[in-house]
């Protein structure tokens, strides 16, 4: 078992690429390892987890879920993952790949909704410091991103906002992204191919 196992996040707006390159990273990361890492998505990652997941992201036009329900379940999601299954994980030496994390309620409830000040009290209690070792951000205008996602199929609940909301988001992660050395911005609107040697290159000291 590999003695210190990292925790890699892959953040984006909606159609920034995070499939793709949670395969590529994954990959990277058997290589390295010689095992396949524990992926994980959130919300989601757990039975109970991915039931919360249901109810954010499928809209009731009887009961329109309330800004601060919203956050409330996505740290519920996450603190059910994190304590059953990416720090068990963690500790028995396995490598953790995530789809989405804490980034994403601070971009999203926190930048997108105005909810910061909830948004890191709930951050504090939940996680209690616990972060990933490194995010990789796909940073994408939110009209490349959207349009990705809408040809796609049908837009879920939170990708029908309006194009303001993803703005505000996407400004969080770049403005959360500016002040902390364990997040790197990939510029996500480039061709694949140039966005995975981006990724690649950012790992390069984190998997030498
Ligand atoms: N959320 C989540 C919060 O609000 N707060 C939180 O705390 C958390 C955890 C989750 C939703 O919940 C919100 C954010 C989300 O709205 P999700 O399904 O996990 O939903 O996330 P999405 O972002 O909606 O997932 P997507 O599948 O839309 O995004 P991806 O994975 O980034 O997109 P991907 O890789 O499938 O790409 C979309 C399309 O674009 C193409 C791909 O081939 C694909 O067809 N594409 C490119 N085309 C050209 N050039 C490139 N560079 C391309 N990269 C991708």
């Amino acid at each position: 078992m590999e003695q210190n196992a990292k925790f890699i996040v892959i953040e984006g707006l909606e159609g920034a690429g995070k499939s793709s390159a949670i395969a590529l990273v994954k990959e990277l990361i058997e290589k390295h390892t010689g095992q396949a890492p524990v992926c994980t998505r959130e919300p989601g990652g757990t039975p109970l987890a991915e039931r919360i997941r249901d109810l954010v992201k499928i809209a009731d036009s009887q009961d329109p879920l309330c800004d601060t329900a919203e956050c409330l379940l996505f740290y519920a999601a996450r603190a059910q993952l994190v304590e059953t299954v990416i720090k068990p994980a963690l500790a028995e030496g396995h490598w953790v790949l995530g789809d989405r994390h804490n980034l994403s309620s601070l971009a999203y409830q926190g930048g997108g909704r105005g909810l910061m000040p909830l948004v890191q009290s709930l951050s504090d209690i939940t996680l209690n410091s616990f972060k990933p070792d490194i995010t990789i951000y796909l940073d994408v205008p939110p009209q490349v991103g959207l349009q990705r996602a809408a040809a796609r199929g049908e837009l879920d609940r939170i990708e029908q906002q309006a194009l303001a909301f993803f703005d505000r988001t996407r400004a969080t992660f770049l403005a959360l992204a500016a002040e902390d050395d364990s997040i790197m911005v990939i510029d996500a609107s480039q061709p694949m191919s140039e966005v995975h040697k981006d990724i690649q290159a950012s790992l390069r000291a984190v998997l030498a």
